[in-house]
C-alpha cells in the first residue's frame, strides 16, 4: 500500500460532495443537529453505514447536500479534499462538482463555483495549480483568484482542473445554465462538463443541447454511461463520442464493441462499482478485458468519503486483484495523463514529475508472469 501511496497519481473521476471526510460530514451533521435543522441521532446512521446500494448512495447524496448548503462549508469541504489528495500523491486532480442553486440562502450556481474557488486559494500546505497560466487576467474570477496558483512554488504541486457537473435531475435550461458558467470560468481551470446523478432518473435528449454547446464552444464532455442497464441511452451516449465516460458497467458485446472502436476512454471506479452492485464482484469487473484489450482506462476513486477508498487504495486493489505489478500500475496512470482534459502544457509539467519519480518504481517491483 505504501508504495501505491507514494507513487504519483492522476485522478480523473472525483465527485466534491463525495470525497468530503467521514469526520467532517459527522462534525457538520451535528452541528445542524444542535442547530435544530436536522434530527443527528436519524442521520448518523446513515453517514456510518459502509454497504450501500445505488438507490442507498443518492439518498446519501440528498442528505450531504443538506449538510453541505453553506458556502462556508462548500468552501471547508473543497479545501480538504484538494488536501486529501494532495497528501496520498495526487499529482493531477480532475474534480467535479454540480453548481447548485438556492434562492433560500443566497446562492446562485454563480456563487456555489466562487466558494469553491476559494476553497482551492485557501489550501495552505500545498501549491495548488489550477489557473491556466498561459491565461491573460480575463474575468472576475481569473483577476481575483490568480495569485494563489503562482506562488508557494516550494510546496509539493498539485495540478487541479474543473469539471462542471450537470445532474441529471436538471432541466435543459438549467444544464444550459451550467454549461455557461462553464465557459465563464475557463480562466480558472474548468476545463469541462459531466453528466451524472441517479441514472434510473432523467432521458438523454434533456442533455443534448447543453453537452452539445459544451463541445461547440470547446469544453470537454465526460458521461456517466451504463451504471444501470439502458440500451438506449447507452448507444445515444457513445453516438455523442463522449471524450470519456465513466463507469460502463452495463455494457452488451454490442456497446464493447462500439466503445473500443472509437476508443472512448474509461474513468474505471472500481470499490464504488463493487459496493453499488453495478459489477457483482471485482474479479468480473470489466477493467480486466479492458486492460488487456490495452483500451485507455483510469483508475478512479468516484466518492472517496462516500465508498470510503483513496486513489492508492484503488492503484492496490487492481494490482492484488488482476496481478498488475507496481511498475505497469505507475505505466497505466502514466498514460491517463493524456485522458486528462487539461492543456498540453500541463499534461507535460505531469509527466515531468512522473519521470522523476520513476526510479522509485523499481525493477523489483516486477513480477514475474
Ligand atoms: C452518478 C454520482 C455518483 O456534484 O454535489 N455522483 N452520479 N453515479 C455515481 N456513482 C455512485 N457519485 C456521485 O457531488 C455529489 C453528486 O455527484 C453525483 C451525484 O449527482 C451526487 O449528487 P457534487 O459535488
Amino acid at each position: 500500500m505504501e508504495s501505491f501511496r507514494s507513487m504519483p497519481k492522476v485522478e480523473l473521476h472525483a465527485h466534491l460532495n463525495g470525497s468530503i471526510r467521514n469526520s467532517t460530514i459527522l462534525e457538520l451533521a451535528r452541528d445542524l443537529g444542535q442547530k435544530g435543522v436536522i434530527d443527528f441521532l436519524d442521520v448518523e446512521h446513515v453517514i456510518m453505514k459502509n454497504d450501500r446500494s445505488l438507490v442507498e448512495v443518492f439518498k446519501l447524496f440528498d442528505l450531504v447536500h443538506v449538510i453541505t448548503t453553506e458556502h462556508s462549508t462548500i468552501t471547508r469541504i473543497t479545501k480538504e479534499v484538494i488536501e486529501d489528495f494532495a497528501s496520498e500523491n495526487v499529482v493531477y486532480l480532475e474534480l467535479r462538482t454540480t453548481p447548485k442553486k438556492n434562492d433560500s440562502i443566497g446562492m446562485s450556481k454563480r456563487s456555489y463555483m466562487e466558494a469553491v474557488i476559494q476553497g482551492l486559494r485557501a489550501v495552505a500546505s500545498f501549491d495548488v495549480h489550477f489557473v491556466p497560466q498561459t491565461k491573460q487576467v480575463a474575468s472576475s474570477f481569473n483577476s481575483q483568484f490568480m495569485e494563489n496558483s503562482l506562488n508557494g512554488s516550494a510546496k509539493k504541486k498539485i495540478y487541479v482542473r474543473l469539471l462542471l457537473s450537470i445532474d441529471r435531475r436538471e432541466t435543459t435550461i438549467a444544464a444550459l445554465e451550467t454549461v455557461e458558467l462553464a465557459l465563464e470560468m475557463r480562466d480558472v481551470g474548468v476545463v469541462g462538463v459531466d453528466l451524472s446523478g441517479n441514472p434510473t432518473v432523467g432521458e438523454w435528449d434533456t442533455f443534448v443541447p447543453a453537452l452539445s454547446f459544451a463541445r461547440q464552444k470547446g469544453l470537454r464532455v465526460t458521461l456517466h454511461c451504463g451504471e444501470v442497464p439502458n440500451r438506449k441511452e447507452i448507444q445515444q451516449m457513445l453516438d455523442f463520442v463522449p471524450e470519456r465516460i465513466g463507469h460502463a458497467c452495463c455494457f452488451c458485446e454490442e456497446d464493447w464493441r462500439k466503445l473500443k472502436a472509437l476508443n472512448v476512454p474509461v474513468e474505471i471506479c472500481l470499490t464504488s462499482n463493487v459496493m453499488t452492485q453495478s459489477v457483482s464482484s471485482i474479479d468480473v469487473h470489466h477493467f480486466a478485458d479492458l486492460y488487456r484489450a490495452q483500451h485507455p482506462v483510469a483508475l478512479c476513486t468516484d466518492d472517496t468519503g462516500v465508498f470510503s477508498t483513496s486513489l492508492s487504495q484503488e492503484y492496490s486493489l487492481a494490482s492484488s486483484t488482476f496481478g498488475i505489478d507496481k511498475a505497469d500500475i505507475f505505466d497505466l496512470a502514466y498514460k491517463a495523463i493524456s485522458q486528462a482534459f487539461a492543456d498540453h502544457k500541463v499534461k507535460d509539467e505531469v509527466r515531468k514529475i512522473f519521470s522523476s519519480a520513476k526510479g522509485q518504481v523499481s525493477s523489483m517491483d516486477r513480477i514475474d508472469p
